[in-house]
């Protein structure tokens, strides 16, 4: 098949998933054509069967915002044209499901039928999807897809409650590269520079952002590093880290806490890590928790969203309430402070990560490009 994929080629969990998906349909040997903004930022070597094509957006001193949705829209319309793509995948609603219902509709002008399939990851319903300003737009270009997905059975439901769908969301959940995201290797050199004493590593990444609470994260750190010996490795950046920053300062723990920025070698950092923070306000799925599970590194999180789908209460790690942190701090200290507890959870984490394997959810994606295709072409049969 040749498909597009629209998606946000930076650092979130949306871009990533489209961009690793995008690399795993290249591999079974669809050609795959990326259409955004700026390269993914996991589209990082050259690979056979993939494309990039790049939206530019010319500005005028008219704009005081620049037109991107239409620059988008016409980017599509071209790149289906001039390379017979036989169907669009569109990650995250805003503004990618609008865009490409646009596209699909100068297309049908030209005589091209192309389906969109459009992939819900979070926010784009939970937070901005159903802030009045984006419903409407959101609610028409979910239904006007051809097919809709969700990252979680939450997602799913979050998507009913807030908005009137007349179609049916089939639930695809997110996967790993189990290839890459692998067990806790003990003879790697960063567990040594992290934690020259051999204090348990915590780690948390994430965009920074309020819905992800780092702030928690710092206050859970605290408990843990009060009770033993204990890193706090925290990765990825944005609005909140200033605050974070300051917390680490007021409780005199900086010396404990490496702040390493956006990283792209995530799985490196990941498998020399003992537990992982994920305390988030809301998180439709927690694509990070899972890459940590896949590591063999435990998870204490929020029980919200579809959180409880990927991190099993006792099993893989555990849940809390939002913003319990000395919840959240007591389980975290009850799996490191023993070691045989500790290898049993990651041994668990590990297990279940393998649900998600890459293999096993990309096969779904397919089916749901077959059948959109298919019903393509029945509609285009004379009566
Ligand atoms: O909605 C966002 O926060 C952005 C989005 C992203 O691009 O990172 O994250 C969402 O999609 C991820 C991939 O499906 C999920 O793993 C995250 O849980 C989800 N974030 C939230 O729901 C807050």
């Amino acid at each position: 098949m040749r498909i597009g994929i629209v998606c946000y080629p930076t650092y979130g969990g949306s871009g990533v998933l489209a961009t690793e998906l995008g690399k795993a349909l290249a591999d079974k040997g669809h050609q795959v054509h990326f259409i955004t903004y700026q390269q993914p930022v996991r589209l990082d070597q050259f690979r056979s069967n993939i494309f990039y094509h790049e939206v530019q957006v010319p500005t005028y001193p008219l704009f005081d915002y620049p037109p991107y949705e239409s620059a988008l829209s016409s980017t599509l319309v071209d790149v289906a044209l001039n390379n017979e793509l036989d169907l669009l995948h569109v990650h995250y609603a805003i503004p990618h499901a609008s865009t490409a219902f646009m596209a699909k509709k100068i297309l049908e002008k030209r005589g091209k039928h192309l389906p969109v399939i459009t992939t819900l990851h979070g926010t784009d319903i939970t937070l901005v999807g159903k802030d009045k300003t984006y419903a409407p737009i959101v609610s028409f270009s979910i239904n006007e897809s051809d097919k809709i997905t969700a990252v979680s059975k939450n997602l799913k439901q979050e998507t009913l409650k807030h908005f009137r769908i007349e179609k049916e969301i089939d639930v695809v959940y997110n996967f790993i590269d189990t290839k890459r995201f692998k067990p806790h290797d003990h003879t790697t050199p960063c567990g040594n520079t992290l934690a020259p004493n051999g204090e348990k590593i915590v780690l948390h990444v994430s965009n920074f952002r309020p819905v992800k609470r780092p702030l928690d994260v710092v206050h859970i750190f605290k408990k843990i590093n009060d009770a033993l010996p204990s890193k706090l490795v925290l990765i990825g950046d944005g609005p909140e880290r200033p605050k974070v920053e300051n917390l680490c300062r007021e409780y005199g723990i900086c010396n404990d806490i490496h702040f390493l920025g956006k990283q792209e070698k995530l799985e490196a950092l990941m498998s020399c890590t003992d537990l992982f923070l994920l305390p988030s306000q809301y998180e439709s799925f927690g694509l990070a928790a899972l890459e940590a599970m896949a590591s063999e590194v435990p998870v204490i999180s929020s029980r919200v969203g579809g959180l409880p789908e990927v991190n099993i209460h006792g099993k893989t790690g555990f849940l809390s309430p939002v913003g319990d942190i000395d919840d959240m701090a007591k389980h975290a200290i009850y799996i490191l402070s023993d070691e045989d507890r500790l290898n049993k959870f990651r041994h668990q984490a590990y297990i279940h990560a393998q649900n998600f394997d890459i293999h096993h959810i990309i096969p779904q994606y397919e089916k749901l490009y077959k059948e959109v295709l298919q019903n393509q072409q029945a509609e285009l049969l004379p009566e």
